[in-house]
C-alpha cells in the first residue's frame, strides 16, 4: 500500500510498495536477471578487493555491500552521461549499472596510473568518470550536495544564458542531477545548505539517503533526532520525500521511477530515503561485532539484498538455481579476469607525483599575461576597478557568473527601477546585476560553504564562477570546500576533472574598530593549500591586472582585496583597459634601493614606502618588493634583491608566527645564506587577534613605524 500526503506543497510519499508476486513494474524478466548479476557483480568486485587487500595488492576497501539493490535500480533508470552524478562510496552498484566497467574500479583498488578516473590518486570507490559525468569525488562526507547543487544550476544556466557558446551541447532540458549521501553524513551542514538552495530554487535534483542505521559505529539516533532523516526534511517546500526499502529491488525501483519522474519534469528536487544494510563492517579496518550483537547482524543478514532477489527470481519462476549458479560463475570469471588485468596495469611514475597541482594548459605566469596598460583618463579607486573589471569580464564571458551575500544590486528585480542597488557591503559588484542580469549575478544564502560548494559544482561543468565571500573572518566555514575540493580537485583526479572558481574576498584591518571579526589576515592558511593560487594586490592597476588574469587563468584563486586600500588615494590609478592582466608571480619592485630590501605586499606596501623615505633621510637606501602574489611567490626577484642588499625584511600583515614571511626567510636562509650580512627580520601583527580599540588595534597591526626600526635593525647589524 502506498500513502500520499501533502507537507508545505510538497509532494510527501511513504512508499510501502512491497515486491508483490506478479507485480513487476513492467520489468521483465531479462530486466530482473541483468539487474541481479550487477548487484552479484558489485559484491563480488567487493570480496575481490577485500582479497587483494588482504595480500596487500591494494590499499583501502570500503564496500558497497547491502546498498545493491537501491543503486542498481537508480542506475538503470538514471543515465550516465547524460545526467550528472554525485555518488557516495558505498555506490559501487550504481555505477556499474550506469556502465563503469569492473576493470576500472579494479585499477583504482590497485592505484594504477591507467585508473581512468582518478589516474591512481585518489581512493578506490571515490567515484570519477568524465564519460559518465560523474566528477572525482573526495572523502568528505556531505561537501558533494552543494556540488551537487551546483551542477544542477549550471544545467539551468546553460538553458537560460544564451550567450553562451555551444550551450546547446552542455544541457538537457530533462536532464537531473544526482546526489547520495548516508544516514551519518546528513548531519554535517552542508546537506542542510544544499536542501535550502536546492528548495529555493526547485532544482533538477535527487538526493538518495542510503540510510544504514550506522556512521561507522554511531547509530542514527546520535545523527537525526528522532531517528528518520526523512521526516525531518518533510517540511522543505518543493521537496518531494520519499521512503523505501533500500535492500528490495522491486520496491526500490518503483520508488525512484517516482522521484526520478518528479525531478525530470521539475517540479522540483526528490529525497528518497532507503533503509539498507551493512554486512562487510564500515571498512576493512572496522569490525561491526565491536559495536553490533549477533542477533542484530543476524536480522540484517535475513534483508541482505541479494539473498532476496535471489529468493525473489527462485519464487517467481524467473531462474532457476543452476542458472543462478551459473550466473555467480560467470560474474567471478569476469571479476578474476579484470583483477589480473588491473595488477598487470602499470603503475604511475613516482616522477609524476607532483603533476596537475595546476592547471597543464593555462599558465598564468607566463609572459602571455604580461601586456602593457592603456591608462584612461582619471584615476580610479582600488574597488571601482575591481568593479570596472568583473563588468568587463563579464561583458567578455558569458559563462562568468558573481553570487555571494548581498552582492546582488537587489534580489527584488521588480524594486530595481526605484532603488539605487545595494552591489555588496563594499560595492564591489554594484551594477553587475543591472548590467548582466539577474541568472548570472545574484546573491546567495548566508553560508559560506554554500557559496564554494556551489562554485565547484558550476566550474565542473564549465561555467567561471566569481564568488565573493563578504569578510576573510568569515570564510572559514567554507575553508572545508575550498581545502578539500576547490584545490584538489584537479589533482586527486589526475587532471580529469578542475574547478576553477576566483573567490573574491575582502581582507585584513587598519580600519579603526574592525575588531576580531573584521580586521583578520592569515593568507599563510591558503599559501598552505595547494592547488590554491592567493593573489593580493596593493593597488588599482594592479588589482585589473591581477584579477582579470585571475578570471582568465584555468586555477581556483583566492583574490584578496584589502578593505583599507579599496578607498584610498595613494594607490588609484586611471583604468588600464578591458584586456589588461598582470602573470602572477611577479613582483614590482615599487622602490629601488641599495642597502636593505623589504619584500612585502598588500597593506604594507605603503607602509615600507614611508618607512624607507624616513630611512632613506638617515642615510639608508631601501628597495621595496611587492610580491602581489603569495602562490605562486616570486623567487627569482627576492633572490635577486637579497643578493643586491644582503640585508633583508619580510613584512607583512598576518600575525608574525607561521605567516607567510617565515617561509621566505627560511628559503632565503636555505639558499642564499652567503649572500647576507644580517638575520631576516619579519615585520607582523602581534600573535593575537586585533582588538577593537584603534590603540589596541594599532600595538597590534605592523605600521611604518615597526618597518622603519627593522630598517634600523638590519642596516646597523
Ligand atoms: C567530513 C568528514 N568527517 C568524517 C569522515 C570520516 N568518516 C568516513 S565515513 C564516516 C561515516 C559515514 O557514515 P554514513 O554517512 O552513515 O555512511 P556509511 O559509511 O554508513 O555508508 C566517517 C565518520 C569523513 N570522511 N568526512
Ligand atoms: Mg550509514
Amino acid at each position: 500500500m502506498k500513502a500520499s500526503t501533502l507537507a508545505n506543497g510538497a509532494a510527501t510519499r511513504a512508499s510501502g510498495a512491497k515486491a508483490r508476486a506478479g507485480d513487476r513494474q513492467g520489468l521483465s524478466r531479462d530486466d530482473l536477471r541483468d539487474a541481479y548479476r550487477t548487484m552479484l557483480l558489485s559484491r563480488k568486485i567487493d570480496d575481490k578487493e577485500l582479497q587483494l587487500r588482504n595480500q596487500s595488492l591494494s590499499y583501502f576497501q570500503i564496500s558497497g555491500a547491502g546498498h545493491e539493490a537501491v543503486l542498481v535500480a537508480a542506475g538503470r533508470q538514471l543515465r550516465g552521461g547524460y545526467d550528472w552524478f554525485f555518488p557516495y562510496y558505498r555506490d559501487r552498484a550504481l555505477c556499474l549499472a550506469l556502465g563503469m566497467p569492473a576493470l576500472d574500479m579494479l585499477l583504482a583498488a590497485v592505484g594504477s596510473k591507467d585508473d581512468p578516473g582518478n589516474g591512481g590518486r585518489q581512493m578506490p570507490s571515490h567515484w570519477s568518470s568524465r564519460a559518465l559525468n560523474i566528477p572525482s569525488q573526495s572523502s568528505c562526507v556531505a561537501t558533494q550536495c552543494l556540488h551537487a547543487v551546483g551542477t544542477a544550476e549550471a544545467g539551468l544556466l546553460y538553458e537560460r544564458v544564451t550567450a553562451i557558446p555551444n550551450r546547446e551541447a552542455k544541457y538537457h532540458s530533462d536532464q537531473i542531477t544526482y546526489v547520495s549521501i548516508g544516514d551519518g553524513g546528513t548531519s554535517e551542514g552542508e546537506f542542510w545548505e544544499s536542501l535550502n538552495t536546492a528548495c529555493t530554487g526547485k532544482l533538477p535534483l535527487l538526493y538518495l539517503v542510503e540510510d544504514n542505521g550506522y556512521a561507522i559505529s554511531t547509530p542514527v539516533e546520535v545523527q537525526t533526532p528522532g531517528g528518520d532523516i526523512s521526516r525531518l526534511v518533510e517540511s522543505f517546500p518543493d521537496l518531494a520525500v520519499y521512503r523505501c526499502d533500500g535492500t528490495d529491488y522491486l520496491e526500490s525501483y518503483e520508488t525512484l521511477a517516482e522521484a526520478i519522474a518528479y525531478v525530470r519534469s521539475r517540479r522540483g528536487p526528490a529525497l528518497v530515503h532507503a533503509h539498507v544494510t551493512r554486512p562487510y563492517s564500515h571498512s576493512q579496518t572496522d569490525d561491526e561485532r565491536w559495536y553490533k550483537t549477533a542477533e542484530e547482524r543476524e536480522a540484517e543478514g535475513a534483508r541482505d539484498p541479494l539473498f532476496k532477489m535471489s529468493r525473489f527470481l527462485v519464487a517467481e519462476g524467473l531462474a532457476t538455481q543452476e542458472e543462478l549458479a551459473d550466473m555467480l560463475t560467470s560474474v567471478e570469471r569476469e571479476v578474476n579476469r579484470a583483477a589480473d588485468l588491473a595488477l598487470a596495469a602499470p603503475k604511475p611514475d613516482p616522477r609524476t607525483a607532483t603533476a596537475f597541482v595546476f592547471s597543464p594548459d593555462i599558465d598564468p605566469t607566463s609572459g602571455l599575461f604580461a601586456c602593457e596598460p592603456q591608462p584612461g583618463e582619471s584615476p580610479m579607486t582600488m574597488v571601482d576597478s575591481i568593479n570596472a573589471t568583473l563588468k568587463d569580464e563579464m561583458a567578455r564571458d558569458p559563462r562568468i557568473v558573481v553570487f555571494g551575500q548581498d552582492v546582488a544590486d537587489a534580489t527584488r528585480t521588480a524594486v530595481l527601477s526605484n532603488v539605487q542597488g545595494k552591489g555588496g557591503v563594499f560595492k564591489a559588484t554594484f551594477g553587475l546585476q543591472r548590467a548582466h542580469g539577474n541568472d548570472r549575478v545574484f546573491n546567495s544564502p548566508l553560508a559560506e560553504a554554500n557559496i564554494i560548494g556551489r562554485g565547484v559544482g558550476m566550474a565542473l561543468r564549465g561555467l567561471k564562477p566569481v564568488v565573493e565571500i563578504q569578510f576573510f573572518d568569515y570564510i572559514w566555514p567554507g575553508f572545508m570546500q575550498i581545502r578539500n575540493e576547490l584545490s584538489m580537485m584537479r589533482y586527486r583526479s589526475g587532471n580529469h576533472w578542475s574547478c576553477p572558481v576566483v573567490i573574491r574576498v575582502p581582507i585584513g584591518g587598519y580600519l579603526k574598530g574592525g575588531a576580531p571579526y573584521h580586521s583578520q589576515s592569515a593568507v599563510s592558511i591558503f599559501a598552505q593549500t595547494q592547488g590554491l593560487r592567493v593573489v593580493f594586490p596593493s593597488n588599482a592597476q594592479d588589482a585589473v591586472g591581477l584579477l582579470r588574469t585571475a578570471i582568465r587563468c584555468d586555477d581556483p584563486v583566492l583574490f584578496c582585496e584589502h578593505k583599507h586600500l579599496y578607498r584610498q588615494t595613494y594607490n588609484k590609478s586611471p583604468y588600464p583597459g578591458a584586456d589588461y592582466t598582470l602573470p602572477f608571480g611577479k613582483a614590482a619592485v615599487v622602490r629601488d634601493g641599495r642597502d636593505v630590501v623589504v619584500f612585502t605586499w598588500g597593506a604594507l606596501v605603503q607602509r615600507s614606502l614611508l618607512a624607507a623615505q624616513q630611512a632613506e633621510r638617515d642615510g639608508v637606501s631601501v628597495a621595496v618588493v611587492d610580491l602581489r602574489t603569495i602562490s605562486p611567490y616570486d623567487w627569482e626577484t627576492i633572490a635577486a634583491y637579497t643578493q643586491r642588499t644582503s640585508r633583508v625584511i619580510v613584512a607583512h600583515e598576518d600575525p608574525l608566527t607561521c605567516g607567510f614571511g617565515a617561509e621566505i626567510a627560511a628559503r632565503i636562509v636555505e639558499e642564499l645564506f652567503d649572500h647576507l650580512d644580517a638575520p631576516v627580520k619579519r615585520v607582523a601583527a602581534a600573535d593575537c587577534p586585533v582588538a577593537y580599540s584603534p590603540v589596541l588595534e594599532e600595538a597590534i597591526l605592523p605600521g611604518s613605524a615597526d618597518v622603519l626600526a627593522a630598517i634600523r635593525s638590519v642596516a646597523s647589524y
